[in-house]
């Protein structure tokens, strides 16, 4: 498949408009989400490490927030339980179509891609359910549903993974954070003016929240332990445990 390099946010643009998942950032997002996401590729392959690991025989393993299926691919990878599908749900229209022609290079995988919104959908008899970089653009008023429902539909022993940018309470340490992940993408090749016209985008857009405050409504929910178990600069991946 064709992608191109990130130069969405390259020229000034006089209005930055919000940031949408549409065809133009389909063109480039994997090299976008690489270069913006410090850590992406460890954590996917982790990913499917946990999906092997927590993979359960006659179960479904959900990649809400697929995207182009990065994280289905990885799980697919390492699933060795018998009849365990991969259900993977996106609701850009545009992600979900290059994900499926991306899919057809790789026969067997066996991946039911689905395009809808994961507040709508059912989650059912769930071994894993992934949520890399996805909640943090759902309105923060309906996490704690779309939580709740997650650890509904996982069996007993099952796993979410939840992977956010992250914000912190106290000032100082938030303000590094940012500062360090702007120098991460400053290291990636990007300018000053990209990062800046791509956070106005993103405004509004993908609200960021504590580990403190992830911790706390997912053990609302029901979850019976829940840890970061990676960590790069203010973007953290976390276990919770049903
Ligand atoms: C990866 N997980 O490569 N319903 C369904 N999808 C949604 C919704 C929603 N309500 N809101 C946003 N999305 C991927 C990366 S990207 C993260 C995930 C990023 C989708 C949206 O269309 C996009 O594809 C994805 O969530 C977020 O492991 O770009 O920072």
């Amino acid at each position: 498949m064709q992608f191109s390099k990130d130069s969405i946010y390259a020229n000034p643009l006089g209005q930055v408009a919000a940031f949408n998942f549409d065809e133009a950032v389909v063109d480039v997002f994997p090299d976008m989400i690489q270069r913006s996401v410090p850590g992406y590729s460890a954590m996917i392959s982790a990913i499917g490490l946990l999906a092997g690991r927590f993979g359960q025989d006659n179960s479904y393993c959900y990649d809400l927030g697929c995207s182009l299926g990065a994280a289905s691919l990885a799980m697919r990878q390492q699933i060795k339980a018998e009849n365990c599908q991969i259900v993977a749900v996106d609701n850009s229209e545009a992600m979900v179509s290059r994900f499926r022609s991306g899919l057809q290079a790789i026969p067997n995988a066996q991946i039911d891609v689905q395009c809808a919104d994961i507040r709508d959908i059912e989650i059912v008899n769930a071994s894993v359910v992934v949520l890399n970089f996805t909640l943090q653009f759902i309105p923060i008023e309906d996490r704690e549903q779309l939580l709740a429902k997650i650890w509904q539909g996982l069996l007993p022993g099952g796993l979410l993974i939840l992977s956010e940018k992250l914000a912190f309470d106290d000032d100082k340490q938030h303000e590094l954070q940012m500062d360090m992940h702007h120098l991460f993408k400053k290291a990636q090749g990007y300018s000053d003016m990209e990062i800046s016209q791509k956070r106005t985008a993103l405004e509004n857009v993908l609200i960021a929240e504590s580990f403190a405050t992830h911790r706390q409504r997912l053990s609302k929910v029901g979850f019976s332990s829940v840890e970061v178990w990676f960590q790069y600069f203010n973007f953290a991946s976390m276990i919770a445990l049903k």
